[in-house]
């Protein structure tokens, strides 16, 4: 837990809703007074937006193997913890993040299958003691979101991956969520008013 401002994280499949979700959180934080710094992964700065466009670069010339993957995400994070979220934190602003070490543990570690332990060495060296005090994952069935993704235009590497990659990937977000209590699973197959009626509820209930 951070000791001043605090730090909500936004999960969820590609077209879950997550933009739609940090703008209605962002509201509502602002609303109540909050100082508000946004961020998203991979990426949120410059050498983390190269890594950005590297992770999700779909004419790669060759495969990319799931560790490599996994290490562009933390290394993408790194930058982000140091540069960004920790010195936001510590100036008593909240971060909405919009993705985070979530996202690697059931993308790789699910989607991917590299199971948990190589994943707990990284956040246990990357992390901290810097932890979300609040995680909300919008979670909606795959082909449902891929539905939405796709409407937007072309796909990038990891978007063009099989049904499967993500419904494993989903299954690993809520195996999680059933186990943390600080993760909220908010169910983004609803329509957008009432998905945004659940983030308000969310955030009451974990009197943010
Ligand atoms: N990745 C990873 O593998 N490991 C990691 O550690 C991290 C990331 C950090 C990041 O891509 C990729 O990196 C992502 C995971 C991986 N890859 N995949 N595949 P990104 O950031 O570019 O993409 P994204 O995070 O998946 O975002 P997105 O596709 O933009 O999804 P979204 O933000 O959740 O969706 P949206 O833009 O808010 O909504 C999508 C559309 O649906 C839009 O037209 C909305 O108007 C509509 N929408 C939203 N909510 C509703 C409801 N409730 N009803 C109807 N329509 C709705």
């Amino acid at each position: 837990m951070s000791s001043n401002g605090k730090f909500i994280v936004i999960e969820g499949l590609e077209g879950a809703g997550k933009s739609t979700a940090i703008a209605t959180v962002k509201q509502y934080l602002e609303s109540r007074g909050h100082q508000v710094v946004c961020t998203r992964e991979p990426g949120g700065t410059p050498l983390a937006e190269q890594l950005r466009t590297l992770v999700k670069q779909a004419d790669l010339q060759e495969k990319v193997a799931p560790e490599t993957e996994l290490l562009l995400m933390y290394a993408s994070r790194v930058q982000l913890l140091t540069n960004v979220i920790r010195p936001a934190l510590a100036a008593g602003n909240w971060v909405l993040a919009d993705r985070h070490d979530l996202s690697s543990r059931a993308y790789q570690g699910g989607g991917r299958q590299l199971g948990d332990s190589l994943l707990d060495t990284l956040r246990t060296a990357v992390l901290g003691d810097t932890r979300p005090d609040l995680t909300l994952y919008l979670d909606i069935d795959p082909a449902q979101g891929l539905a939405r993704a796709a409407s937007r235009g072309e796909l990038d590497r990891i978007e063009q991956e099989q049904l499967s990659f993500f419904q494993r990937t989903r299954a690993k977000y809520l195996e999680i969520a059933a186990k943390e209590p600080n993760i909220v699973v908010i169910d983004a197959g609803q329509p957008l008013i009432q998905v945004q009626q659940a983030l308000r509820q969310a955030l009451q209930a974990a009197g943010v």
